[in-house]
């Protein structure tokens, strides 16, 4: 089998690249980026991820290389960032554009080029098709969107299901054969809007599911009920399966998906929208409480807000679309500065009043603001003892815990 060249080396890339150099199959990763291909080469990580460093150490061993330049070779796995722009709702190509135009320039006749970002349906068509046109040579184009969970991406690659869009069967089982190397899950070959539009509703799936739960929770403050017994409740029933609230949906999959096809569609994607408004309310809700917990106390001082969690989800660095910094934001349109933040898992400084100890923030504050419920926090509840804490997570069982 010849070399397959992995471009984009970031949360997706990187461990997909690892996994098949681990797997027998001989892996060059490219990145454009000149600083990451450099510690990659260096073999320094650049994010946390359980069993990537294992992981990482074998792919060394096997031969892995990191390099800015594409190679020449049947196979290239695309994996870049595919954002979407905030105004239009729309994806935003840029960077799956120049991947592949730089794979193209490069690959030989008969090349497959999988990509396995996340794209809005119709993109491979709309975007991809028109740049392997009038290039004098043949490109067969795959979608494979990743499924992996940020948490437990190592394990999820290995076991979970996955879905080959390609437009001839052959090409298809071929990518499935290449994929079966390290994946045990089942592999479903199917057409490219297929996989493409099958992706992003698994996502928009659980933001509406998310979306649901919230709701019910400001239904249930204004009932004065227990949202969180309720949901256990209704969830003992064998087909509803309700998610958890909490102070919004972050990261980069959930709250930027179902947008795409909010900006497809216009006027027919009306559950998934009020879905997306509820979730993106969450953060400003948070603040309210906040606000009346302060009252209730005689708490005027925002400084003694303590802010527990900065990432967008438990036990992961990652902080893009993170509830609590959409909550500061908020927080600053309102003028209502000083507030103090503390996460365990980010160690650059990137907001202002950022703790980097936990015995240190909690002496100074009065309210624990619970937004993340990293394991630190939860082995360490009896160190909230004595504070006024507000749980969005519902992960502590002190007395007198504040709920959302
Ligand atoms: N969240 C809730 N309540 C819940 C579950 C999650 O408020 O019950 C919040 C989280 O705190 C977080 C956000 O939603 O802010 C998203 O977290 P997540 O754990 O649901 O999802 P991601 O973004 O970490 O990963 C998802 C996964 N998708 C699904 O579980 C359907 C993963 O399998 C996908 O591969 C990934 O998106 C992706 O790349 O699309």
């Amino acid at each position: 089998m010849s070399t397959v060249n992995v471009v984009g080396l970031g949360y997706i890339g990187l461990p997909t690249a690892l996994m098949f150099a681990t797997h027998g199959v001989s892996v060059v990763g490219t990145d454009y980026n000149r600083d990451l291909v450099d510690k990659l080469s260096a073999g320094e990580l650049t994010f946390e991820e359980k069993g990537l460093d294992e992981l990482f150490r074998a792919a060394l061993d096997a031969g892995i290389e990191f390099r800015c330049d594409y190679i020449e070779t049947d196979t290239y796995i695309v994996a870049v960032p595919t954002p979407y722009d905030k105004d239009s709702k729309r994806i935003d190509p840029t960077y799956v554009i120049s991947a592949v135009k730089s794979v193209l320039e490069v690959c030989p006749d008969g090349a497959t080029v999988v990509l396995e970002s996340t794209v809005s349906p119709g993109t491979m068509d709309r975007y991809v098709r028109p740049l392997c046109e009038g290039i004098g040579k043949t490109v067969h184009l795959v979608h494979a969107p990743e499924r992996i969970i940020p948490g437990n991406m190592v394990y999820e690659l290995e076991h979970n299901a996955r879905t080959i869009g390609a437009d001839c069967p052959e090409i298809g089982e071929a990518v499935k054969a290449l994929y079966a190397s390290f994946c045990q899950g089942e592999i479903v070959v199917t057409d490219i809007r297929t996989a493409e539009m099958t992706k992003v509703v698994e996502n928009t799936f659980r933001d509406i599911n998310i979306a649901f739960a919230n709701e019910l929770t400001k239904i249930c403050r204004q009932a004065d009920m227990n949202v969180y017994e309720i949901i256990r409740i209704a969830n003992k029933h064998p087909r509803v399966n309700i998610l958890s609230p909490g102070p919004g949906v972050g990261g980069h999959c959930i709250s930027v998906d179902p947008w795409f096809l909010v900006g497809d569609y216009p006027g027919l994607a009306n559950l998934i929208w009020q879905a997306r408004k509820i979730n993106d309310s969450m953060p400003e809700f948070v603040l309210g409480r906040i606000h009346d917990i302060m009252r209730e106390h005689g708490i005027r001082d925002v400084s003694r807000v303590g802010l527990y969690g900065l990432t967008y989800k438990e036990n992961v660095d990652d902080v893009r679309e993170s509830p609590t910094l959409q909550m500061l934001e908020c927080m600053e349109r309102h003028l209502a500065g000083g507030v103090k933040v503390y996460d365990p898992w980010v160690c650059r400084d990137i907001v202002e009043n950022q703790y980097h100890d936990l015995d240190k923030f909690l002496a100074d504050v009065d309210i624990v603001v619970l937004l993340v419920g990293h394991s630190e926090i939860r082995e360490n509840m009896d160190k909230l003892s004595g504070k006024i804490v507000l749980d969005t997570r519902n992960v502590c069982d002190l007395p007198g815990t504040y709920r959302l």
